[in-house]
């Protein structure tokens, strides 16, 4: 995927889905003009998440992770957009919100890196392999966006 059909995941972590920050997520990615191709409530498998997760498995963290995304339920989405992987890192902050700033997703709803709300995949690679372990073909959307003329030149 290139261009304007660039593709990212995002998934909104246990945490913020328990602390209702599911809409004001979305609405950000909304009001950017990215458009929304899938999204899924669930309560993710712990083999998934280890999975997701893989390039991390030797940190001291990587056990606490898996633990914290199964801890309940997130809400995985697939965007699409002109430049959304790094786009999208840029509106979530850094890893850890202390050292995001004010305006971003993590440097606005949350303290402690272990408790950071959300999860956006770091390179256009990394974002299809997530996809396709977290969504099958048919469950992404194929429709054209009423303001595709209106966000893009
Ligand atoms: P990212 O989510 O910004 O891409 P990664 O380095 O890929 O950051 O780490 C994945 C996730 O692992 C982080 O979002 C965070 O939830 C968790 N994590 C990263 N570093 C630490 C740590 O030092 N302590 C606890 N959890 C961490
Ligand atoms: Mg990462």
């Amino acid at each position: 995927m290139s261009g304007n059909k660039e593709r990212t995941f995002i998934a909104v972590k246990p945490d913020g889905v328990q602390r209702g920050l599911v809409g004001e997520i979305i609405t950000r990615f909304e009001r950017k003009g990215f458009k929304l191709v899938g999204m899924k409530h669930l309560h993710a498998p712990e083999t998934l998440l280890k999975q997701h997760y893989i390039d991390l498995k030797d940190k001291p963290f990587y056990p606490g992770l898996v633990k914290y995304m199964s801890s309940g339920p997130v809400v995985a989405m697939v965007w699409e957009g002109l430049g959304i992987v790094k786009t999208g890192r840029v509106m979530l902050g850094e890893t850890n919100p202390a050292d995001s700033k004010p305006g971003t997703i993590r440097g606005d709803f949350c303290i402690q890196v272990g408790r950071n709300i959300i999860h956006g995949s770091d390179s256009v690679e990394s974002a299809q392999k997530e996809i396709n372990l977290w969504f099958k073909p048919e469950e992404l959307v194929c429709y054209e966006s009423c303001q595709k003329n209106w966000v893009y030149e």
